[in-house]
């Protein structure tokens, strides 16, 4: 089984790099913000309590991440791998994958970080806007986001650091060179 953490502030290529990475290795990709924004459109407990966090650019709570989480992990009992998509951005989430993972005999085995600097994730993401309408690719809330990265999710980076995982990859590029150093790192497992 192989797991990847492909982790990086909003708008560093983390969903763009992920479907490939999923494609060529056969993993099952876990968003845990298309899971989010999916039940956001269903309409479900979940999804109404979400909306509230994820249209203001903050986290949904621990609790309800998690839960999730396990409850799409054990749809896909077959899957080879896991590429974890936007999850775990607090440490708390960290611990709780490592322990889960560790009761299913299994582990993360890299956490890929992909740097960009925050002028360009900006840029990216109001691009993305005119092509798409995510209530949260507006300028105050990317803002919000970029704030509440730097403060909840980096020290993620340290966590995993402790455990020898931890991979910066730059994120500037086209997104095939950029798939070329993330596979660089996966092919030395
Ligand atoms: P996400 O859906 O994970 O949103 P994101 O961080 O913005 O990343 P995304 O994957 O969409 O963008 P990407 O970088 O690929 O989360 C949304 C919200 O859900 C969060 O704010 C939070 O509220 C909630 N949430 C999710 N997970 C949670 C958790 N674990 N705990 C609590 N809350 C959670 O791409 C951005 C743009 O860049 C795209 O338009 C893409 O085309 C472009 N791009 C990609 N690579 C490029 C390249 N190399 N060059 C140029 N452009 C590129």
């Amino acid at each position: 089984m192989l797991n990847i953490v492909l982790f990086g502030p909003p708008g560093a290529g983390k969903g763009t790099q992920a479907k490939i990475l999923a494609d060529r290795y056969h993993l099952y990709h876990l968003s845990t913000g298309d899971v989010l924004r999916s039940e956001m459109s269903a309409g479900t407990p979940l999804g109404k309590k979400a909306r509230g966090y994820v249209e203001k650019g903050e986290l949904v709570p621990d609790e309800d991440v998690t839960e999730m989480l396990v409850c799409v992990m054990d749809k896909h009992p077959d899957a080879g791998g896991f590429i974890f998509d936007g999850f775990p951005r607090t440490t708390q989430q960290a611990k709780f994958l490592r322990k889960m993972l560790l009761e299913k005999g299994t582990e993360i085995h890299d956490l890929i970080v992909l740097d960009v600097e925050e002028k360009e994730l900006v840029r990216r993401l109001l691009n993305r806007a005119k092509l798409e309408s995510r209530a949260d690719d507006t300028r105050e809330v990317i803002e919000n986001r970029i704030r509440v990265y730097k403060e909840q999710t980096a020290p993620v980076i340290d966590y995993y650091s402790q455990f020898g995982k931890y991979h910066p990859i730059n994120g500037i590029g086209t997104v095939e060179e950029v798939h070329n150093r993330i596979a660089a790192v996966i092919s030395q497992q």
